[in-house]
């Protein structure tokens, strides 16, 4: 098991930026090429080429393209009660956190006469990504399927790419089931991205797509945002990580399996542990390399170490300052005084506080979304929740008078601006010639 251990204070300003760098995001010409290539495909052949491109990527020889409800039947027939059940118990949790972000209409009058409203818009329809290839997703239908199906998305659709005989876990099918899913398509890759995004005979276009997915989908949503109009993605996607603040106090045990945890999801995963206590960084050092040995996927996890760190702060306030740089898509703080830490950390996509808050909770059943912003994207992007599945938009309704009480100030501002057609499409509402002729 390969990971480095640092001493912060013995590093150089450049060294320090070194420390906390992110592994490469796969990125070439050649990639982009492909990708574009996939698109303009599935764009001008549609279905006939969605069914090629699944054959030649999932060596699968798909004889429809939507998955029957009798395949979601047998499906769920086919798992044992506690599975479904944990399914089940998972979708409430996550129901009842995302129930509450529903927003209320906001209304406003600014000035006498001057009414301004905010109101909220479920986005028409949605397309939810869910990967098939490192592992079945049942969690991720739910991140998505549930605040799609709070938000009221007139059409949610659901795609996953087949295994060889062009099914789909039935775990997924399950979880897709629980949120009123029934449109789902057993394809995956850029191919079904660009499905989505431009529609085909069978497969009608919607207005965002969710999820995350391989560098084949990252660099798919990616290059469709730019090429579609008024085509939306949800979030830039980067290696999944984790960062965790540990004091003395922490058990060593607790800290290594969070960090493995998020190991395990990929090789260019990403952990870091920051911690005043080099007492405590040598258990979780021994730790590591112990439990790793357990781990069905140790060498995925080991792979993602050589990238991770173990860094000692010289207090827990440096600890709090390194992270807030890093800005870590998931942050863990054991520490005794873990409360007050808080108050002074920020740029995280979600913080898990305490010795009995692992990130598997997050991940499967607190009720909280596990689509956040990676890459150091948690300083500006939120964690994904019930508004990414809607718009806000703005209506407003001006008396005479109420438009009176404001004309001074924009007949000075269009003057300014120079731009009279504005300052017209008052005035001449004003005017006395006009007088009281306008009944709407
Ligand atoms: N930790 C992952 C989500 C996940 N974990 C799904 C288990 N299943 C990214 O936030
Ligand atoms: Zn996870």
């Amino acid at each position: 098991m390969k990971i480095r251990t640092i001493n912060w204070a013995a590093l150089s300003p450049q060294e320090q930026i070194n420390a906390l760098a992110r592994p490469a995001i796969a990125e070439s010409e050649l990639l982009a090429t492909q990708v574009g290539n996939i698109l303009n495909t599935v764009r001008q052949k549609g279905d006939s080429a969605l069914f090629d491109l699944t054959e030649r990527f999932d060596g699968c020889d798909l004889k429809s393209l939507r998955v029957t409800n009798e395949q979601i039947a047998v499906a769920k027939a086919s798992l044992s009660q506690a599975r479904l059940d944990a399914i089940n118990a998972a979708y409430q949790q996550i129901k009842r956190f995302h129930q509450a972000q529903k927003p209320e209409d906001i209304t406003v009058e600014t000035s006498p006469g001057v009414v301004c409203t905010l109101k909220t818009e479920a986005i028409e329809s949605v397309g939810l990504y869910i990967p098939a290839g490192s592992a079945p997703l049942p969690s991720t239908v739910l991140m998505l399927g549930v605040p799609a199906q709070l938000a009221e998305c007139q059409r949610v659709v659901l795609v996953s790419p087949p295994d060889k005989s062009g099914n789909l876990a039935p775990e997924v099918l399950a979880a897709a089931d629980l949120c009123g899913i029934n449109e789902i398509y057993a394809i995956g890759g850029a191919q079904a991205c660009a499905a989505l995004a431009f529609g085909t005979e069978t497969i009608a276009a919607v207005n965002k797509i969710f999820g995350p997915g391989n560098k084949y989908v990252t660099e798919a949503k990616k290059q469709l945002a730019q090429q579609v109009p008024g085509f939306a993605i949800d979030m830039p996607a980067g290696p999944s990580e984790v960062l965790v603040i540990a004091d003395a106090n922490a058990n060593a045990s607790f800290v290594a399996a969070d960090l493995l945890s998020q190991a395990e999801h990929g090789p260019d995963s990403q952990v870091i542990l920051l911690s005043d206590s080099k007492s405590l960084i040598d258990a979780v050092y021994n730790e590591l390399a112990t439990q790793i040995t357990t781990l069905s996927r140790q060498v995925i996890a080991e792979q993602a170490l050589i990238q991770s760190r173990l860094i000692l702060t010289e207090d827990l306030s440096q600890a709090v300052t390194i992270s807030n740089s890093y800005g870590p898509e998931h942050l863990i703080v054991q520490t005794e005084n873990a409360q007050s830490l808080l108050q002074n950390l920020r740029n995280a996509g979600s913080i898990f506080v305490g010795a009995y808050t692992p990130e598997s909770a997050g991940d499967y059943a607190s009720g909280t979304n596990h689509v956040l912003p990676t890459y150091g994207y948690s300083k500006v992007i939120s964690s994904l929740s019930l508004a990414d599945f809607s718009r806000r938009y703005t209506v407003q309704h001006i008396t005479k008078q109420g438009l009176a009480n404001i004309a001074p100030c924009i007949i000075e501002l269009t003057d300014a601006e120079g731009l009279d057609g504005h300052k017209r499409a008052v005035t001449i509402r004003l005017s006395d010639e006009q007088g009281e002729n306008s009944r709407c």
